[in-house]
């Protein structure tokens, strides 16, 4: 946070190891991701290998994973490295959550000793890139309703199915794919040049465009036995590293909301309104007001949840309460900044909309707030109302 926006001194939480990675995010999205934004956003395409490469060079893919390659980095650590990454823009936090929390994670923590050194180095420098696929196309929400299933012939496996947008999918060279087998639901590392796998990219999106979204279309993908991630069992290996990429965004959000309001207070002390800056105007002070309290609750939050992820106590009731409040909270600010800027607000001259829009898909993808509130209506009555 600039020293402005950050009214209760977060700052004095962090550890200089944290202040420092944080710098070195930051300016990286200020210098290499920022300027070419509006660009990406507009045309739908991003250099994503390019940037893994370079993501990976700073140590930020899997960098709070501990060996082959990984840099081993505390999770505040890691949450900063995400908000600063998400200021620029959520596609390119996307790009690294999905690499680091979801698609390396899962090999990480599930994978056998052959398929860590097998992918995790090259992930970790961006030389591959992951994609993690667990929704289809009628099952988002509940995964445990998946189509998509593996069966034995021989010692291999032959997967069939879809899912449905899978970030970084069409550039990846690795896809972490959940499949329905006799033995329950069991995870897959899939070469993306397996014959019968394809990704199709989805077009057409209104939010996320500096992201790649994908199908993915399993036609009889043949594996060795090999392939078959030996330590995930049942629904609680995916929905465990959902845990790592939703923490991630708990921070992330909060990077979109900072980069909005320092838009929106720039903004007001220029724009001139019945003779006098807007920032100026009791209304304008009171929205920056309340913004800023919602922005510093969130990162405290965010900070406090990191120091209890630390300590290996965080439980997933928790990253719930965060990814719920603070994509919520981020949309809100991003909404009420664009108001502040009127027609200017639209226009992809400032980032404002297009974090605004970005959002949408934050507030929807890595569990919906709905199935965060029912996560913690379950935790607070003892009763599950997904069903
Ligand atoms: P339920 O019966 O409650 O649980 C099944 C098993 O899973 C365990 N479990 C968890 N384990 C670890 N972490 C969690 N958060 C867990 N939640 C549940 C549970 O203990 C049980 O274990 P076991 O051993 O007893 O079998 O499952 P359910 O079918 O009732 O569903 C619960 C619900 C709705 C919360 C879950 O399905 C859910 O979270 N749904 C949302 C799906 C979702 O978030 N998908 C995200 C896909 S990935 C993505 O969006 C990437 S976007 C990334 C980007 O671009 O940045
Ligand atoms: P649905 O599950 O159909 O939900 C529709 C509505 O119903 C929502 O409002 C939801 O909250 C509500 N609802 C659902 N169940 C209940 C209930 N029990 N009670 C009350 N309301 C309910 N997935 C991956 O696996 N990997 C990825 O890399 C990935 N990347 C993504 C990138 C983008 C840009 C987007 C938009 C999505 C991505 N997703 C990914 C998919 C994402 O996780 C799903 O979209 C999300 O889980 C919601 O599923 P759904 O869209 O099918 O909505």
């Amino acid at each position: 946070m600039t020293a402005s926006l950050d009214l209760v001194d977060v700052d004095s939480l962090l550890t200089e190891e944290e202040v420092d990675v944080r710098a070195t995010a930051r300016r990286f999205a200020d210098e290499r991701l920022r300027p070419s934004l509006p660009e990406w956003f507009e045309s739908a395409s991003i250099p994503a290998r390019e940037l893994a490469k370079e993501l990976g060079a700073l140590g930020f893919l899997g960098m709070h994973l501990t060996g082959y390659g990984c840099a081993g980095l505390g999770p505040v650590a890691y949450g900063l490295a995400c908000l600063e990454i998400e200021a620029a823009d959520s596609g390119m936090r996307s790009l690294v959550s999905v690499q680091g929390s979801l698609a390396m994670y899962s090999i990480w923590k599930y994978g056998s000793e052959e398929q860590k050194n097998e992918w995790l180095p090259r992930m970790s420098a961006g030389e591959a890139i992951g994609c993690f696929g667990l929704t289809e196309p009628d099952f988002g929400s509940n995964p445990a309703g998946m189509r998509t299933n593996a069966r034995r012939d021989g010692d291999d496996w032959v997967l069939n199915g879809s899912k449905m947008w899978i970030t970084n999918g069409s550039v990846a060279e690795v896809a972490v794919v959940w499949a329905r087998t006799d033995d329950g639901v069991r995870g897959f590392v899939v070469p993306t040049s397996t014959p019968g796998f394809s990704a199709p990219e989805i077009t057409g999106k209104l939010s996320l465009r500096a992201s790649v979204t994908s199908e993915l279309v399993l036609d009889d993908v043949r594996l060795p036995a090999s392939a078959l991630l030996p330590e995930a069992r049942g629904l609680s290996g995916p929905l465990g590293c959902l845990n790592e990429a939703r923490f991630g965004i708990i921070f992330g959000a909060m990077g979109a909301a900072r980069d909005c309001l320092e838009t929106a207070l720039a903004y007001a002390g220029e724009r001139m309104v019945f003779d006098k800056p807007l920032a100026g105007y009791q209304l304008t002070q009171a929205k920056f007001a309340d913004m800023a309290v919602e922005l510093n609750k969130g990162i405290l939050l965010a900070v406090h949840l990191g120091r209890l992820k630390e300590k290996g106590t965080l439980r997933p009731e928790q990253v719930s309460v965060g990814k719920l409040n603070n994509v919520r909270e981020a949309i809100a600010i991003a909404r009420e900044c664009r108001t502040i800027l009127a027609a200017n607000g639209i226009s992809g001259e400032y980032p404002i909309m297009r974090h605004a829009n970005n959002l949408e898909s934050v507030l929807t993808y890595e569990g919906t707030s709905e199935v965060h509130q029912l996560v913690i209506g379950q935790a607070l009555t003892g009763q599950a109302a997904f069903r």
